[in-house]
């Protein structure tokens, strides 16, 4: 593609538009750039060195004035803009911020999506790839723009992409060699319709994969297996409910690698070797081994990496056992959905630390999963009246609840003794007494680790 005075137009001036303009100079193309925020709302595109008339802020530009040959898309940015719809109308190209990205990358591409664990499994295939020696760079909808990050890579390099349907509607030849759907429940319906059209999109991973290529797909979700008969490229199961003579599964207490002709089954790990908790992290944790050995990792060196494997941050993160009480940071869990689901990654028992500001969430449901597992909880925040009143209605039995954070933490502290949980893991924002749930996990860590006299 000819890119010198190409006329591109990058819609939306966050992380992804950013990234592109400048990857967009590098290649010398004539970049326009628009947001419907002014520039004083956006930090960074004042640096860009765009020249004043190619900055369009503030308002919806004029699409005759700019025409564009070519439109770069922001993830959060709709297709449904009317600036987009007149670009289609015009048989404008239009393509997301990742397919900018990789457009001229001759790197590997490992590519992960799916509903939920993309993040974790991003994380986690990235440490393993790292092992392989090769130069490795983790980015995407993980919170750093990909176009940013390739810049200079070889075919050598290997690119761990996290990708959000967002980035994956707009593809056009973006090649991803390794490629995961992790799982699939209704999300982002507001953009994509329905379920249907979500995995659609979703399945957009595996679109430009040849025979050469990988797909792994989590056999235990129907929607996912089903794509596997449909695909180009070798497809390889993982399963973490069940044995699979094919692919990656679990045997007993062991997540196995089997093989049908060869007849073989090796044993990777035994899932008390690991330190995410969960059948949910068994997930990832499968699929990111199936994805290190296509990388050429022996099943040694995964396992190892596996056992090393400490979680993100923020997302049920230990923080470390201290007179036998082990504390959880999971203040990334800001919605009940995934505080449940990390109340269901322990069998010992939970004291809850839990409240802030509700997101619109009714409590009642997540409010009977407390009462199964949790021994004490401990409420605060702007949502603790609403809370406790939800747990009262479903008969928890144990509620504390706090004037503030610190305080919240002591009394957690004081109703554990050794052999139990203390999980922080909200199910609401934080904003009612933090910037984000970064800060509200941090001062968390903080006080735990004053509370036994650790280092900070
Ligand atoms: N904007 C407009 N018009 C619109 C909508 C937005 O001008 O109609 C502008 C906003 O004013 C803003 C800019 O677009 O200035 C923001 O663009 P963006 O929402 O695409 O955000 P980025 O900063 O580019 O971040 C994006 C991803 N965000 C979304 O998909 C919403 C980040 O994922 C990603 O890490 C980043 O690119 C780098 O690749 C975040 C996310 O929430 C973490 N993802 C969703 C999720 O995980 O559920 C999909």
């Amino acid at each position: 593609m000819e890119w010198i005075k190409k006329r591109v137009l990058v819609i939306g001036a966050g992380l992804s538009g950013q990234a592109a303009v400048q990857k967009l100079q590098r290649l010398g193309a004539e970049v326009f750039l628009t947001d419907s925020k002014g520039l004083e709302q956006l930090a960074g595109v004042g640096e860009l060195g765009l020249d004043p008339a190619h900055l369009l802020l503030g308002s919806v530009p004029d699409f005759t004035r700019i025409k564009p040959e070519l439109i770069i898309l922001s993830p959060g940015v709709s297709p449904k803009l009317s600036l987009v719809q007149e670009g289609i109308s015009h048989n404008v190209p239009l393509w997301s911020e990742v397919e900018l990205a990789m457009y001229d990358c001759p790197a590997l591409c490992v590519g992960i999506t799916g509903t939920n664990g993309k993040t974790t499994t991003t994380s986690l295939i990235g440490e393993l790839a790292k092992r392989t020696d090769r130069p490795t760079v983790v980015a995407g909808n993980i919170g750093v723009a990909l176009s940013g990050q390739v810049n200079g890579l070889g075919e050598n390099s290997i690119v761990v992409a996290e990708l959000s349907s967002f980035q994956l509607e707009f593809i056009n030849k973006l090649r991803v060699q390794v490629a995961i759907l992790l799982n699939l429940t209704p999300d982002h319906l507001d953009r994509h319709g329905t379920l249907e059209e979500y995995l659609q999109v979703k399945a957009r991973i595996f679109e430009n994969q040849t025979a050469a290529d990988l797909a792994i797909l989590n056999w235990d979700d129907p929607l996912v297996r089903d794509l596997g008969p449909k695909l180009t490229s070798r497809v390889m199961y993982f399963s973490p409910t069940s044995f699979l003579p094919d692919g990656v599964s679990l045997w007993h207490d062991q997540i196995v690698y089997a093989e049908k002709e060869k007849r073989t089954m090796i044993p990777i790990i035994s899932r008390k070797e690991l330190q995410l908790r969960g059948t949910h992290n068994l997930e990832n944790v499968m699929a990111a081994a199936a994805a290190a050995q296509a990388l050429g990792l022996s099943w040694a060196e995964i396992a190892e990496g596996l056992a090393q494997f400490k979680g993100v941050e923020h997302r049920e993160e230990i923080v470390g056992t201290f007179e036998g009480i082990l504390f959880v940071n999971d203040s990334k869990g800001t919605n009940t959905d995934a505080a449940t689901k990390a109340l269901l990654a322990f069998e010992e028992p939970l004291v809850l630390l839990a409240g802030g500001k509700n997101k619109g969430l009714d409590f009642h449901d997540f409010m009977k999963v407390v009462r199964v597992k949790v021994k004490s909880l401990v409420l605060l925040g702007l949502a603790a009246g609403e809370m406790e009143q939800a747990a009262r209605d479903e008969g928890v039995q144990r509620i504390i609840r706090a004037a503030t954070f610190e305080d919240g933490v002591e009394k957690a502290i004081a109703e554990a003794v050794p052999g139990d949980v203390v999980l922080l893991s909200p199910a609401c924002t934080s904003w009612d007494m933090f910037k984000s749930y970064e800060e509200r996990g941090e001062l968390f860590k903080e006080l735990v680790r004053r509370h036994y006299r650790k280092p900070i």
